[in-house]
């Protein structure tokens, strides 16, 4: 059987309607396979990887990944996966979340995750839009972008998540989109290894809700627009003017112990004090 067949048996829910509930051309799809392939790469047992999703056209993946999954209120993903980190820190816990969820409704449990450092990777489709609901702006749509709540373009600006999450204390924060691949499932590896809080951000178009009222022609386009627009990190770096390049790669990287290991220590010093086993 073909490597991506085994795959796809072993990690994918086989009793799930298939094709994917995604529209045609959606990037949502290529972040799944990522999600996948990274679980694999390092040879985590399914038993021992849970995946938190809210609520949103990237919270359905949950739905089709053989893991522990637990679909959340929108906005809540953080909430659960912090508590099921601290309840069990032996677990691989992964928040898949559109940026409706991470960086807009769930934006408070999104700085403090980070303040907190928790162990838990924070995977964010950014398609620059409310997907599901039906194309309503959100606050990573760019400026003087429509939206069916812009229609007259964007009033407010987009967050910076890189520079957002980095000042709120992260300890690991990348970006990479569904055009880079192998980039993305690099970014995404690293990030499952890391301890403490790590963000990844996929951007990934959703031509329907976002594309066709942006001046896209097609889903096709708007992975030229990635594959044009998106550089690595150390070229982008390099530009006199960016314009409107996005650059990819990792921003962030910082060795700290994940909340979990420092409570753990906590605990354990404490039955020291008392003269307990330790
Ligand atoms: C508390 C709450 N508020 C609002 C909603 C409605 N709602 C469901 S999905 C969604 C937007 C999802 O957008 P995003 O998180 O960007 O994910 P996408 O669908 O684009 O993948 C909203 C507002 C909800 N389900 N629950
Ligand atoms: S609405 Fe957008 S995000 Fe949702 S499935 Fe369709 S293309 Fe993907």
């Amino acid at each position: 059987m073909a490597e991506i067949t085994q795959l796809i048996h072993h990690y994918l829910r086989h009793n799930k309607k298939f094709p994917l509930v995604f529209c045609p051309g959606c990037g949502h799809g290529i972040v799944l396979g990522s999600l996948v392939r990274s679980v694999h790469a390092l040879g985590l047992a399914k038993d021992n990887v849970v995946i938190v999703a809210g609520i949103g056209c990237s919270g359905r993946i949950a739905a089709y990944v053989d893991f522990n999954t637990v679909h959340t209120t929108h906005g809540r993903a953080l909430t659960v996966a912090t508590g099921i980190k601290m309840a069990n820190p032996k677990l691989t816990v992964i928040a898949v979340m559109g940026d409706g969820d991470a960086f807009s409704i769930g934006g408070n449990h999104l700085i403090h995750a980070a303040r907190r450092n928790i162990g838990v990777t924070a995977l964010v489709l950014n398609n620059f839009i409310y997907g599901m609901t039906g194309g309503q702006c959100s606050s990573t749509t760019p400026e003087g972008a429509y939206s069916h709540t812009s229609p007259m373009g964007q009033l407010e600006s987009a967050f910076d998540i890189v520079e957002l999450t980095r000042a709120a204390g992260a300890a690991g924060v990348s970006r990479g989109t569904v055009f880079h691949v192998k980039e993305l499932d690099a970014l995404l590896t690293d990030a499952l290894t890391r301890p403490g809080f790590n963000l990844v951000e996929a951007l990934t178009p959703c031509f329907t809700q976002y594309g066709r009222g942006n001046g896209f022609k097609s889903a096709v386009e708007m992975f030229r627009w990635l594959k044009n627009s998106c550089l690595p990190l150390e070229r982008y770096a390099k530009l006199e003017d960016p314009g409107g390049k996005i650059p990819i790669g990792s921003f962030v990287r910082r060795d700290v112990p994940g909340l979990e290991t420092r409570y753990a220590a906590m605990c354990q010093g404490l039955r020291a004090k008392k003269g307990g086993a330790a």
